[in-house]
């Protein structure tokens, strides 16, 4: 296994190939597999672009070849930052062929993240697309090559100016090895427990299994058209059971630019979807839309909703307004994947998070003392299974606080079960805030913003809303002087922070409420600048 990862123990690796979950196939041989069962069916729609399994198959390898040709080798990490387009699959695909792994970012990083993840994963090459929704990445690349001294490559989709368009990374397909099933597979992002993000080593055998694992609990079968809404760059329309699902059953992926309901509905229509997945601020806009669109969304059978807690009165008018079914989701980059059965009551659909993908996947709910608390009382989830890491990517330290002696991950999610197993969040431990399904690393834009000369002191906390769930308000000792949320802004993007993290709400205050041991308090403090 990759350096600085941490492997599975043997009696474990045994029991999971013996089960079935882990089936000894690259990721990359598993598109090969489709590709000669099925090549001229469907694979991608990108706005006119459709390429049925042989084409993307071909483009896969077309690439593997030339980037094998710029020197690319097993086992070094290549950053990809691209958003819904054809490439990023003909790029991943090759990339996984080759044994390369790609590092995941999102199409909203920018500098303060990209040059994180370029240094933590020592990143070769640098992927991305000349301009998406209006913002051009090729001076994030120029920044980038400056800052990480390890990207030695830029590999533009479209316009390259200096850089190398990916489109002339092609060679003849010729016979490459292939990388062992156990090998790291991708590097995907978490959201943060403490400090900076840290990298997520998913292995071709565990993430195989995570997706079709996944594909099978959501109905997926080869008349499936998904419709990808969210940036693929993430985990849950990826692999849970999102792109990689479809693909393992040889169904059709259809590409949205963006999730708003104007370019998502005329998708739907058009190309008939049957599934897609939101997260619980969009479906929001999508209930609301839908009242006033004319588009014909009947094909639509299943919405998955996760990333964050959905209401269960939002959860209800699901079907009427959108005639669709809902599947819960409950996921982590990490691994554990919950979902609703399909064919549950409408209760355990509406007000739980789901059933744990696998009879493997063991779960603890624990105190904070991790003793097991009584069946159904709230507690930390913590769990271990076949498609759940055993540690973070080159970070030993991090790991003895992320990981039991035994090997649980400790989620940070505040759990109960009910007595069939269902899950259901109440709330967390870890220190991010989740603005309706995107993850801000407290800790992160509170070191960012001990760096303003104006601010003394500074703590970020959780505001409830209505939209969101959660929003984020910055909590201020000034030295002095107007501190404005407009300013600070300003002032975060100048540094390259992601927009989605800039604090929606900026709070001055004289002190902050302490703890008994002279630490914030920080639910006193929520409390406080919620009734403000
Ligand atoms: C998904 O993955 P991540 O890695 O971005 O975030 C994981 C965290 C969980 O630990 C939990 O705190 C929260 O997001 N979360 C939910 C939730 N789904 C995720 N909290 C409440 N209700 C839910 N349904 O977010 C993710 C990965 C795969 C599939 C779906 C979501």
């Amino acid at each position: 296994m990759l350096d600085g990862c941490t492997d599975w123990p043997d009696d474990f690796i045994r029991r999971y190939r013996e089960h079935g979950y882990w089936q000894g196939v690259p990721l990359g041989q598993l598109l090969r597999e489709q590709a000669q069962r099925t090549p001229h069916k469907e694979a991608l729609v990108d706005g006119h672009r459709r390429w049925c399994y042989a084409e993307l198959d071909l483009q896969a390898d077309r690439l593997a070849a030339g980037l094998a040709d710029r020197g690319l080798r097993a086992g070094q990490r290549v950053l990809v930052q691209l958003p819904n387009i054809a490439e990023f699959f003909s790029l991943t695909f090759a990339l996984l062929r080759l044994g390369v792994i790609p590092v995941f970012a999102l199409p909203a990083h920018r500098e303060h993240e990209l040059v994180h993840l370029a240094q933590l994963s020592q990143a070769v090459a640098y992927v991305i697309v000349d301009r998406h929704l209006g913002f051009d990445y090729r001076p994030l690349a120029r920044t980038l090559r400056e800052q990480v001294p390890s990207l030695q490559q830029v590999w533009v989709v479209g316009a390259a100016e200096e850089f190398v368009a990916l489109g002339d990374c092609v060679a003849d397909p010729r016979p490459l090895p292939a990388p062992g099933s156990r090998e790291v597979a991708v590097l995907l992002l978490s959201g943060g427990t403490t400090g900076l993000p840290k990298l997520i080593p998913r292995t071709h055998d565990d993430y195989a299994c995570n997706a079709r694992l996944a594909a099978r609990a959501c109905g997926f079968d080869s008349h499936t058209r998904y419709l990808a809404a969210l940036p693929v760059a993430h985990n849950f329309p990826l692999a849970s059971p999102g792109a990689f699902g479809v693909f393992s059953v040889g169904a059709t992926l259809v590409l949205a630019p963006e999730p708003s309901p104007d370019t998502t509905f005329e998708l739907i229509e058009g190309e008939r979807i049957t599934h897609t997945a939101l997260i619980p601020p969009l479906v929001l806009l999508w209930l609301e839309m839908a009242q006033w669109s004319d588009r014909d969304l009947s094909s639509l059978q299943w919405l998955q909703v996760g990333g964050a807690r959905l209401k269960a009165e939002i959860a209800a008018r699901i079907r009427p307004a959108l005639g669709c079914g809902l599947q819960q989701v409950y996921g982590m980059a990490e691994g554990l994947l919950c979902f609703t059965p399909l064919d549950d009551s409408q209760a355990r659909i509406f007000e739980t998070q789901g059933l744990p993908l696998t009879a493997d996947d063991e779960i603890r709910i624990v105190d904070a003392d991790d003793v097991p608390v009584a069946p159904g009382a709230v507690g930390e989830l913590l769990v271990r299974g076949p498609y759940t890491i055993r540690g973070y990517y080159n970070a030993a330290e991090q790991n003895l606080r992320a990981f039991t002696a035994d090997g649980f991950y400790r989620s940070g999610d505040l759990v109960r079960r009910l007595p069939e197993g269902h899950l259901i969040v109440e709330g967390r431990t870890k220190d991010v805030i989740n603005r309706g399904g995107e993850k801000i690393p407290v800790e992160e834009i509170e070191n960012l913003l001990l760096g303003h000369p104006l601010i003394r002191d500074v703590a970020l906390v959780a505001l409830a809303d209505e939209l969101l769930g959660e929003r984020s308000c910055a909590c201020v000792l000034a030295h002095g002087g107007p501190v404005e949320l407009g300013t600070i802004n300003a002032w975060l993007r100048e540094r390259g922070l992601a927009a989605y993290k800039l604090p929606d709400r900026l709070q001055v205050l004289r002190e902050f409420p302490l703890t008994r041991l002279g630490k914030v308090n920080r639910k006193a403090l929520a409390e406080q600048v919620q009734a403000l």
